[in-house]
């Protein structure tokens, strides 16, 4: 190449990454790269990492908390090197993450995906039944991002009619509050085109408890994405991690979304416990009011406004005991 032809710079989207190569879409094609020494900087890896990964050198990088520099979402400026493949030079501002701790590490931040619109909470009507507070760490961690929730329910078909007036009450619950919910069964057919209207146009991200039918559903959504699915465990009531990495995916009728592995928990990374119930939708009006003002954890505290809206009904119970099982599963232990 002669020293006066530009060198050709291109812009795309992380689809997907495995270690060291990142998959930038562009026009259909996903293109693998590697990054620039000047993002490797930034590339550290937590000291946990090093049996599981003896090629990789932990670097003392002062002032950086995240583990890698970018992420599946990732908007990228990448050199073409004419071959097929690339190297991404720069990550270009994000406008929304998704982040949670760093496996194996206490101090570092990992952007799962970024650049998302909706966050789609996906949890079975049945097999696996639903862990409502499973359900609620999930829409929580959402707004923790500020990333809008939309719960998708799956397995319609698998509901039994006894069950049917109570799963669909607690549904209801959150339409209240305001979370758009849609009921889907990838086996017969239902709410397909309700998913469809919800998803297009628009970047998503499906989370939600090993074996809920994420990726049948998108599958169903789009017959030849060709997603792997797995049978849950019939007696443990779970999935069993079928899919194990992340990945985006175009959708023909408009937008893209991003399927995950089983993720138990995501967006709490920088949350101070006083600041959980602001998480809770319908808590947040409430927030302030009790006689300990913002101390309040709304817990055993006396005149706490929060428990007088649940005394009276306007706050669901479930929602509060959920609210209650948050703070101590993110404060009683590590995050
Ligand atoms: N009855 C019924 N079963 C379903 C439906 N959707 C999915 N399943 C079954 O649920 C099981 C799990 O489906 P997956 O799509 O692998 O679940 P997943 O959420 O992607 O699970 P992970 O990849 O492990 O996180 C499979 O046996 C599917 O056949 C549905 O609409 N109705
Ligand atoms: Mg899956
Ligand atoms: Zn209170």
């Amino acid at each position: 190449m002669s020293l006066d032809t530009p060198t050709p710079v291109r812009s795309g989207v992380v689809y997907k990454k495995s270690t060291g190569t990142y998959y930038v879409n562009i026009e259909g094609e996903n293109i693998p790269c590697s990054i620039s020494s000047r993002l490797r900087k930034v590339l550290i890896y937590p000291t946990a990492d090093l049996s599981s990964n003896p090629h990789h050198r932990v670097q003392k990088v002062e002032d950086i908390s995240q583990v890698d520099p970018i992420a599946v979402g990732d908007d990228v400026n990448f050199i073409d090197a004419g071959d097929g493949t690339g190297q991404i030079t720069e990550v270009l501002p994000r406008w929304s993450q998704l982040t949670r701790r760093a496996p194996g590490s206490k101090v570092l931040e990992q952007v799962v995906v970024a650049n998302v619109d909706q966050v789609v909470v996906v949890i079975a009507a049945a097999q696996p039944s639903p862990r409502w507070q499973m359900m609620d760490r999930y829409v929580a961690g959402a707004e923790a991002c500020e990333i809008p929730a939309v719960i998708c329910v799956t397995k319609m078909d698998a509901l039994k009619p006894r069950d049917e007036a109570d799963v669909l009450s607690v549904f209801e619950d959150y339409r209240r509050v305001g979370y758009p919910v849609i009921l889907t069964s990838a086996a017969d057919g239902t709410g397909m085109d309700e998913a469809k209207a919800v998803l297009n146009g628009r970047t998503s991200v499906f989370v939600g408890m090993s074996g809920v039918g994420k990726s049948t559903l998108l599958n169903a959504l789009q017959p030849g994405l060709g997603l792997r699915v797995g049978q849950i465990n019939i007696n443990l009531d779970k999935g069993r991690h079928t899919t194990t990495g992340l990945e985006m995916f175009p959708l023909e009728f408009g937008g893209s979304v991003v399927d995950t592995p089983g993720m138990k928990t995501f967006g709490f990374w920088d949350v101070e416990s006083q600041d959980v119930a602001l998480l809770f939708r319908e808590m947040r009006p409430y927030v302030g009011q009790c006689r300990y003002g913002l101390n309040c954890q709304h817990d055993t505290e006396p005149n706490c406004a929060i428990k007088a809206e649940v005394l009276r009904g306007k706050i669901s119970e479930r929602r509060y005991h959920s609210y209650l099982y948050l703070r101590q599963y993110l404060y009683a232990q590590d995050k």
